[in-house]
Order: C-alpha cells, then structure tokens, then sequence
C-alpha cells in the first residue's frame, strides 16, 4: 500500500493503481475521454491531466502511478484551463448536431464541455455529408466525422474481441479509426457484437438504432398488434439507463414500461431460453448417444455463429441445430401464438429487447423467416435504445409498479435467468441434461466451477460412466485462443458455452454504457439472486414449457421442434 494526497487530502492505494483509478476510488472526478476501466490505458486524449508535487508540469492521470507520499492535484488553474484548451481542440471540428445525435445525453464530450463551459467553440459543420456515415451494418453505424480519436473503440475490438476490424489509419491528428482499405464495415469479417459502440464516449460508433421506427409504429398501430419479448440480461441492466445501480432487478418494470408504451403482449425471452434447454439439452444426450460429432457448441450468440461462420467455417458441424432463445420466440409469436389468439401473422410486430447488436443481425438471418419470406422479428431494440424509448415517452421507470410477463410465453425459470451470464446456458443445460440423462438429479444445483470471469473455465461431471468435460469461453479474443488450442489438441471438451462478450450477455455492446469498475459484477450478482429466489431453477419444470410440448410441440427434436426451432448455418 502507498499513502499520498488528493487535493490534499491523505489516500492510500495498493502499490500500481493508477491516478485515476485512486482519484475514482475516493470520488475525485477527472475528465477523460480515452479511459475506460475494462481497457489497457494509453494516454491518449490528454484530458485526465494532473498535477504531481506542485511541479507545475502536467502528468496523465491513466497512465502514471500513484507514489509514497505523491502529492496529486486536479483542479489547479493550470489543470483546468489546459483541459478546456483541450477540450476546445477536439470540440472545433465536431459537427454541430448534439441535438439530433444518437449519443445525446449519454455522450461523454457534451458532459466535459457543459462541466468545462465551453461556449460556442464548436467548429465543424453542420453534419450535411451523411453519406460519410457508415450505414452497411444491421448492427452499427459509424460516423467517423464525429470520432475524438480516443481508440476505445480499436482497443475493445483488438484487446477484447482480437478481431481488428478498427484500427487506426493515417497519421497524427488525422489518424481514425478505420476498417481495412476504409471498406464498409458491412462487408468486412465484423461479427457485430457491438463492443466498439459500448466503448464509443460519443456518437461515432453507435448501435443501428430503430427506437424511432419503434415509436412511431406504437403511437400509429393501424390495425398492428405489437408484442414484445424481454432477454435475460436486460433485467438487470435497464435500471442503469435510469440511475439506479447496475444489478438492480426491475424484471416486472421493464413488462410494465412495455405495457406502457402500448404493448399488445409482452412476452419473455426466458420462457424459450428454457425451451432452448430442452432442445439443446436433447441435442447433446443424442449426440453423446449416438457418437454425433463433438465437442457440441452453443448457438444462442450470435456474434459467435458470425464467428464460425466467416472465420471457421469447418466448426459448423460442431454447432447446436437449436436456434437461439430469441429466434425460437420469434418464431413462436407468429407461428404459434398468432394461430391460437387467431391473428394474421403479418399483422404482427414482433419486437425483441435484447443487451446485443448482433441480435439485429441474427433477425435477418433467410433461415428466420416466414414461409413467405416475411423475417419472424421485426425490430431488434438494444437496452439502451429501450431506455431511450421510455424517456422519450415520459415512462417513470422507477415508480412503475411491477407486473408479470404475459402468458403462455412467459413464464420461466432460474435457469432461464442465468443464461445472462458466462457459464449460465452450461449450467442450465447441465441442470435439465444430467437429470434426464442419469435419471437423478445434477450433485449441486449451484454448478460453480462455470460462474465467475476467468476467461476459461472447465468442469467434469461422471455421466452414466462418462468422464463428460464441459468448458465455457467468453469475450472472442478468448474465443480465438480457445479454437486455436482446440485445433492443437491442447484441450478437449464435450460440450461448451461460448460468449462474445466479456461476462455474457450483461456485457453485451447493446447494454448501458456504464463507466463504474464493477458494473459487470453487480449484474451479474443480480442475475444469480433472480436464479436464487426463483421456486423454480430447471427448465424441464416449467409448466408452459411441459404444456407446450404436451400440445404443440410433442416433444424436443420433434418434426414440428425442428421447423420451428432449430436451424442451420452457411458455410
Ligand atoms: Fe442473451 Fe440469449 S442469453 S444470447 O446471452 O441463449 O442477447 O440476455 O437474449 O437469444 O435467452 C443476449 C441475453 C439472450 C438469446 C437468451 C441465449
Ligand atoms: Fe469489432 Fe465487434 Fe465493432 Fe465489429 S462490432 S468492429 S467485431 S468491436
């Protein structure tokens, strides 16, 4: 531990915490635009500038150490007024178009400017050119007029993702971000997970937002009928986009909000997570059975199915058939629930929340379509922009009083919840999987090996004799590593979860942009305790799931489970 001041007052930290990091630790802002706890400090923007010992010279506050008996100051005359020349510089060529920008009101460089008052400074243009945006992707859109150069956006999509689809082109000041020989992302190897528009401070990089469309479908339903699905990762994020702590669980406020906004249903992505288990969990003991090929991958993710798709095409076979939790609901509402509530499916408007961008592309997938070709989801709406849709109608989130999901396709149980985290759709497999496959119940309900943040986790479990090896993989530079070593035979599983996105879905790059060093642990602490409380934690107990079966369905891998869900992939 060293012992130092912040503004003269005496602070303590271990030995390597950066200036930042002690000055966040008490509560001491310090303006930044290129720092982000979950990514490698670079000292880039030249906005975290303090001073050290009264030297009078300025020093970057993420990337220098705090020292024994260091003195720190961050608001001297000095520090303030180099931040607001800096901050001017970047301000002079930004577009002036706050007002209409997708980030407004959660854009870190308004802050700093209304913080630092900075009046009138703003030089760019009007933002007339807008073919310079960036439109080719379902999932993101950059605008790179806009870009302050902070490279969040590189860092999460080469440290964290190990993809490098962004990397900075050109020299010096006029150095952006930029896709390899500038090609529109749309075409590039890009998996769509967003992690680049959670990064973005501004509006550069930001998810393809269809909040408007939404609006102005529910406010003119001619005739429509307009139902939802929530995901489980949503839960227990939404709350952020409001001011309350991440992890917060507001399941009945969201199906309230909804309801509010004018929702005809509102139906919850949970009740097929469960059905995904039944389904995959089926796939898994036939695989097993019958010496199909393993390792089985899950195919919930679908920035991991863009991942096999364009980089290991060879590992299709190895993919669940099961389609992910929201394209089994999608094809539910208009294939099932709008044959019982006898509605014409095309009059319906299916719209998913979900923590990911990817999921506006998986809704665009051919194999997701009606028979006429008609896609089963119409509009994918992040957790952001559902936060956005609520403030733009005046919902008051947090008085909201709590209710239920809609039936028949909403209720769930705990394993359904879990799938929000890393190592949730494992263990709610293995919950419904080991009891079918053995006839008694998974030793531990609480499977711990597969909870927490290590980058790999790994579990075995005897099954029926089996020595059966589970392991479980989040964020795609891991992802990456993991194949490689797969391909080496370096490991070797039966079965195992992949995640893009650090932490699962709660970290998805649709989900509040929060900038706090725990967030990531707070939801997912939230997501357990749903599981905790819940009567219900296996997914075979799930009465709707039993009755749909017993009516609809028949049973998992059915004729009629296969059309409606399962699919297949593009090599
Ligand atoms: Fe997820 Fe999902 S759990 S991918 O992590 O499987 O986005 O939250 O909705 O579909 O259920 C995301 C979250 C989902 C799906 C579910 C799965
Ligand atoms: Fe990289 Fe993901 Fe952004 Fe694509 S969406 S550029 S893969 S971070």
């Amino acid at each position: 531990t060293v012992v130092f001041k912040i503004n003269d007052k005496l602070c303590e930290a271990e030995k390597g915490t950066t200036i930042i990091e002690a000055c966040r630790k008490y509560g001491v802002p310090v303006p930044t635009l290129c720092y982000h706890p979950m990514l490698p400090p670079v000292g880039k923007c030249r906005l975290c500038l303090v001073d050290i010992n009264n030297s009078g010279k300025l020093s970057p506050a993420c990337t220098t150490p705090v020292a024994q008996d260091m003195e720190i100051q961050t608001n001297t005359p000095r520090v303030i007024n180099t931040v607001k020349t800096n901050l001017e510089l970047l301000l002079s060529s930004h577009p002036q178009e706050c007002t209409g920008c997708e980030s407004s009101g959660r854009c870190e460089l308004q802050k700093l400017a209304y913080i630092y008052d900075i009046k009138g400074k703003f030089g760019g243009k009007m933002n007339e050119n807008r073919e310079a945006v960036d439109r080719s992707s379902p999932s993101v859109l950059r605008d790179m007029e806009k870009c302050v150069m902070c490279g969040r956006c590189v860092r999460a999509c080469s440290v964290l993702q190990g993809m490098n689809i962004l990397g900075f082109a050109g020299r010096g000041d006029t150095s952006v971000p930029e896709t390899a020989f500038g090609l529109p992302i749309g075409t590039t190897t890009c998996i769509n997970c967003g992690q680049c528009s959670f990064y973005c401070p501004v509006g550069a990089i930001t998810e393809n937002s269809c909040v408007r469309e939404v609006h102005n479908i529910l406010k003119n339903k001619d005739g429509r009928i307009v139902v939802f699905q929530t995901a489980p990762a949503t839960r227990v994020a939404i709350s952020e986009e409001f001011g309350m702590e991440p992890g917060t669980i507001s399941t009945g406020k969201l199906a309230a909000a909804l309801r509010e906004l004018g929702a005809d249903a509102v139906f919850d992505t949970n009740f097929t997570a469960d059905l995904t288990i039944l389904e995959e969990g089926s796939e898994l003991l036939d695989r097993v059975a019958n010496k199909g090929v393993l390792p089985m991958f899950t195919s919930c993710c679908p920035a991991w199915i863009n991942m096999v798709e364009k980089l290991y095409p060879e590992l299709i076979p190895n993919l669940s058939s099961a389609r992910s939790p929201q394209g089994m609901m999608g094809s539910l509402i208009k294939r099932y629930w709008a044959q019982k509530m006898g509605v014409d499916p095309k009059k319906i408007v299916s719209v998913s929340v979900m923590p990911c961008t990817a999921k506006k592309d998986e809704i665009t997938r051919p194999q997701l379509t009606l028979d006429d070709g008609t896609p089963e989801t119409d509009f994918v709406l992040t957790t952001r922009e559902l936060g956005k849709l609520i403030k733009l109608n005046n919902i008051p989130f947090a008085s909201l009083k709590e209710i239920p999901h809609d039936d028949p396709l909403g209720e769930s149980t705990g394993a359904a919840d879990i799938f929000a985290n890393t190592g949730g759709v494992m263990e709610a497999a293995l919950r419904t999987a080991y009891e079918i496959g053995t006839g008694s119940p998974l030793p531990t309900m609480h499977f711990t090996p597969v909870r927490g943040f290590d980058s790999m986790k790994e579990a075995h479990i005897d099954f029926n004799g089996i020595d059966f090896k589970v392991a479980v993989v989040h964020g795609a530079a891991n992802i990456h590593k993991y194949i490689e070593k797969m391909k080496k035979g370096e490991v070797s599983h039966h079965f195992v979860e992949f995640m893009v996105c650090k932490g699962g879905c709660i970290g998805g790059g649709g989900e509040p942009k929060s900038i706090s060093a725990d967030y990531l642990l707070k939801r997912m602490n939230g997501i357990y305790k749903i599981d905790d409380t819940k009567e219900m934690k296996k997914s075979h107990v799930n009465p709707s799931i039993q009755r749909l079966y017993k009516f609809f369905l028949e049973k998992p891998l059915s004729h009629k489970s296969h059309k409606l869900l399962h699919t297949h992939y593009k090599d």
